[in-house]
């Protein structure tokens, strides 16, 4: 089925099921090739229904403002930090995400990231590429055994990661906002005082001002110089100049990090540190999940498209009908 009646503006360049997938539907329109957004908004916003977006492109109040007649923002990846949910629930506008699809993927990928960080399985593999193994042994490395996890944000992700986490043996606590019933490990309504009393801090909360730089230097010397930081979120929640400065000089003791706040760039100070291990934001990155993601990108902009309820809206914006 077409949609010739529901043009679709298209962000940022996205995996080819989402291009063809809105392409192949609806009339469309690839802002990112435009040579200048800036007019092209100005002259043809008033006629887009649709905004197929991603991480690259912020869909704030000011491109919210040039659509006037947009019904759907369908945003890939279940953090949905750069668009302003808040702008577009004011104006009746329904904001999509995909949550569910990719949380074992991220769980899986966090409990790896773990286990290569404490166990130093990206050094032990560049220590036998460089022919060191023939000189002497890899040193002993630190271990998950009689350790505690503290979870920041036990979510649909945090809970998936803490049920790898159970089976792996390791004792967990909790923070958020507020404390959820039935779940049986100990919450603290302070980040701090979690941090005080864990050896790992597994952070798997939203991006946004809410959790700008909460895990700050208080927090990261509480998690101290035997403590690891195991960050599969966004680089916004973690203070990183601090976090370097203290990976650097030994006052953290380790950092297991598929994050940062200006992703591609990556603090150069980190490349040469043996106390880290460096992702390139990969937690959703195989291309099942990508895919069944990718999938409800398009399925949430058809469902707008034919008056239907969308699969999954945020919070704050509700299918009302
Ligand atoms: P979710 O189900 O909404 O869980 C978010 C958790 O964070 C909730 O437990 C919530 O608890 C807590 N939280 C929210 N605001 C908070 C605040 N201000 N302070 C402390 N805790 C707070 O989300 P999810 O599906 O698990 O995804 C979580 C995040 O993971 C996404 O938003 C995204 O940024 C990130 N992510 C990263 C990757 C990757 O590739 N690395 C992939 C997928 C997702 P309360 O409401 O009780 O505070
Ligand atoms: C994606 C993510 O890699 O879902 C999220 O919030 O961070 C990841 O799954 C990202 O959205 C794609 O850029």
């Amino acid at each position: 089925m077409t949609f010739a009646d529901f043009p679709v503006l298209i962000t940022q360049p996205m995996m080819p099921l989402i291009m063809e997938g809105v392409e192949s539907r609806f009339p469309s329109v690839r802002l990112f090739e435009q040579a200048d957004r800036s007019a092209f908004l100005a002259s043809e916003g008033p006629r887009f229904k649709g905004l197929v977006t991603g991480q690259a492109v912020a869909s704030d109040a000011i491109l919210i403002g040039r659509l006037p007649n947009l019904q759907i923002i369908s945003s890939f990846g279940v953090g949905y930090d750069l668009v302003d949910a808040h702008a577009a629930a004011a104006r009746g506008i329904t904001v999509t995400n995909t949550p569910d699809v990719l949380t074992d993927e991220v769980a899986d990928l966090a409990l790896g990231l773990l286990i290569a960080t404490t166990r130093r399985l990206p050094q032990a593999d560049t220590f036998i590429r460089q022919g060191r193994w023939l000189k002497g042994n890899f040193p002993l490395s630190d271990t998950l055994r009689g350790k505690t996890m503290g979870i920041l944000g036990l979510g649909r992700i945090g809970k998936a990661v803490a049920t790898r986490a159970e089976a792996f043996g390791l004792k967990l606590a909790y923070h958020g906002r507020t404390q959820q019933p039935d779940v049986p490990y100990p919450f603290f309504a302070s980040l701090l005082e979690m941090a005080k009393v864990v050896d790992i801090l597994m952070v798997i909360a939203p991006g946004g001002a809410s959790t700008k730089a909460i895990v700050n230097r208080a927090v990261l010397e509480a998690l101290g110089p035997h403590g690891t930081l195991i960050n599969v979120a966004r680089g916004s929640l973690v203070d990183e100049p601090v976090m370097v400065e203290m990976l650097a000089s030994g006052a953290l003791g380790a950092a297991g990090l598929d994050v940062f706040e200006d992703e591609p760039r990556v603090p150069e100070a980190l490349f040469g540190l043996e106390n880290v291990v460096l992702l390139p934001h990969v937690g959703s990155a195989s291309v099942y999940t990508r895919n069944q993601m990718g999938q409800l990108v398009v399925d949430n902009v058809i469902a707008i498209a034919e008056g239907r309820a969308p699969l999954t809206p945020v919070p704050e914006t509700p299918w009302i009908g």
